[in-house]
């Protein structure tokens, strides 16, 4: 009993490995379309002294009718910025068992204009001059990737292009469909899903001392820009008018807790050159999570 079921255990492993390596290079969906599967029987006897006689049944002949199927992976992530076009590698497969021709299209959750192109070099990046939208070669009005022949693959691009104005954390889900032309009723989708990095700054202002004070006070102002977003904030300029009865305290402004100059040219910050009557400040950039502070003085008049 141990003996026969250890063997039966062995005999299905066997099965289910042969299987596998079967299933490697075969046919999605079987047997190619058109192929002739015929039969014929074959009969021998003899008559009373011994001759071989041999009789042969008529021909039967079936032939494999056309099966559809279409495969297009993988899904892709990527985080972007605004402004980006990103471009997403999928491979459309002919599962099917004949030639067929599948339309493409893909379509962004957030409405964002999505162009579909072939990968002609198949090297899953786009490259100008190479890689061309795809066409409609059966004139249905959908782009597709022409007649693919049964177990073949075609290399595509998705390229979504953010909006300028795309808000920090937007999330999109551009959805890209194989359809068969052969069985419409026949398709496939992948997901390209994208985050959006982008800068978001806030800018807070403090005066010290508090409260209401007397002429000839000096007041020394404190603006803190923080950058709460998930991308880098490039080019930050902070320009600050001098209040009206006040007079800015030559040789005060401080980025970051260094002192700066308030001429023009030699560092980042220059008082009434740039802008007149104005502390003008170049911050330069701030990464996600990044601050910059910048000190003044005046003196009520
Ligand atoms: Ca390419
Ligand atoms: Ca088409
Ligand atoms: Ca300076």
């Amino acid at each position: 009993m141990t003996t026969k079921r250890g063997i039966s255990l062995l005999a299905v492993a066997f099965l289910g490995l042969a299987a596998a390596v079967l299933a490697v290079p075969a046919h999605a969906v079987g047997t190619p379309a058109g192929t002739d599967i015929t039969n014929q029987a074959t009969v021998d006897y003899q008559d009373v002294n011994g001759n071989a006689l041999q009789a042969l049944s008529n021909i039967v002949t079936t032939t494999v009718s056309q099966v559809a199927a279409v495969d297009v992976s993988p899904d892709n992530t990527s985080n972007a910025d605004p402004g980006d076009v990103v471009y997403y590698a999928h491979v459309v497969t002919n599962n099917g068992n004949g030639d067929d021709t599948f339309d493409m299209t893909a379509v962004s959750s957030n409405g964002w204009t999505v162009q579909i192109y072939h990968d002609v070099n198949g090297n899953g990046l786009y490259d100008a001059g190479t890689d061309v939208l795809l066409t409609d070669t059966d004139t249905d009005g959908v782009p597709d990737t022409g007649v693919l022949a049964h177990d073949t693959t075609y290399d595509l691009l998705v390229a979504v292009t953010v909006p300028t104005g795309a808000a920090d954390g937007t999330v999109d889900t551009t959805t890209v469909t194989g359809t068969s032309s052969f069985d419409t009723n026949v398709f496939d989708t992948a997901t390209d899903t994208t985050t959006i990095q982008a800068p978001a700054l806030s800018v807070v202002k403090s005066v010290s001392p508090l409260g209401d004070q007397p002429p000839l006070t000096v007041l020394t102002y404190t603006v803190v820009i923080t950058n709460n977003g998930t991308g880098q904030a490039n080019s930050i300029v902070l320009t600050d008018p001098i209040p009206a009865n006040t007079t800015y305290q030559a040789g005060t402004i401080t980025l970051n807790g260094t002192g700066k100059t308030d001429a023009a040219g030699d560092d980042e910050a220059d008082y009434n050159v740039t802008n007149p009557g104005e502390v003008t400040v170049s911050v330069g950039s701030l990464a996600a999570s990044a601050s910059a502070t910048i000190t003044f003085q005046v003196q009520i008049d």
